[in-house]
């Protein structure tokens, strides 16, 4: 499957994307895997309403869920979006409790990251949708900066809270896709303890002179207690049309596992997010 011009132009404009109903000829086995992921490792307490929980890499943990990476659909929105070298970076499986505040997952200038989102209950946004505001991602712009600024203030600045900070609330039923870039700023209000969704984070190939960079970025996974940045299975049972999207990172996160052990002897548990 490939974008459509018109739906690249919108992503590039506005930072997001919505796919409603894409996956609604799978979302049963993904429901279905996704309950079988949890609690999942032993280290990671199961799930009781008080706190996020979240198990990474994600969609490595079950053999089934690795083949949403070789879904012409997904492959798809990564190779429209981000060439047909795009790199898998990993993924996160979650239980959220409550609200999440507004914030960018990254700070990227020169790579593109993006998140696709599969959320697997109908959510508004008076049940925790995800929002966006639209343009956010565009570092270049002043509105761009003005936000990385402002956001944080909204009831000191404007007077509001966090909830009533113009944006898209994007509500979706199970089988939607949401894409979003890593820079769009993006909250959810209102949600129950037990909201489920889990996401694909991918992006550009980096260029060799770039590399440091990207190396950087997977060291930020060691507060998950992963020794690689992919499961056995998702690599071992990789096509060569797979590897393609993790041979990069393969070869550049020889130094998560000492990370990780380091992060061990400070951590009482892998992180929540
Ligand atoms: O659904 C949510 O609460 C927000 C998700 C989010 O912040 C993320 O996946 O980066």
């Amino acid at each position: 499957m490939s974008l459509t011009a018109a739906q690249i132009v919108f992503f590039e404009t506005f930072g997001f994307i919505k796919f409603p109903q894409l996956l609604s000829d799978s979302i049963d086995w993904i429901t279905d895997e996704f309950t079988q992921t949890f609690p999942g490792r032993p280290d990671i307490a199961a799930h009781d309403g008080t706190k996020r929980t979240c198990i990474v890499p994600f969609i490595d943990q079950r053999a089934r869920m690795n083949t949403l990476l070789d879904d012409p659909r997904i492959e798809g929105i990564g190779a429209s979006l981000l060439g047909e070298d795009f790199n898998y970076m990993g993924s996160d499986g979650n239980y959220y409790t409550g609200e999440t505040g507004w914030h960018r997952d990254g700070y990227h200038h020169k790579y593109k990251h993006i998140k696709i989102a599969f959320y697997l209950d109908k959510l508004d946004g008076d049940s925790g949708a995800l929002r966006v505001i639209p343009g956010s991602h565009r570092l270049d712009d002043r509105f761009g900066k003005d936000l990385t600024d402002k956001m944080r203030k909204s009831s000191e600045l404007w007077g509001i809270a966090g909830g009533q900070v113009p944006s898209v609330t994007l509500d979706v039923e199970p089988g939607d896709i949401l894409v979003f870039d890593h820079n769009t700023f993006h909250a959810s209000f209102n949600g129950g303890p037990n909201r489920r969704m889990f996401t694909i984070n991918l992006c550009q190939r980096y260029r060799e002179e770039d590399l440091q960079e990207l190396r950087d970025y997977i060291a930020g996974h060691a507060r998950f207690w992963i020794n690689r940045n992919y499961s056995e299975t998702m690599m071992n049972t990789a096509s060569p049309r797979r590897m393609v999207h993790l041979e990069q990172v393969m070869a550049n996160d020889g130094h998560l596992a000492a990370l990780t052990a380091e992060l061990k002897k400070t951590m009482s548990e892998p992180s929540r997010g």
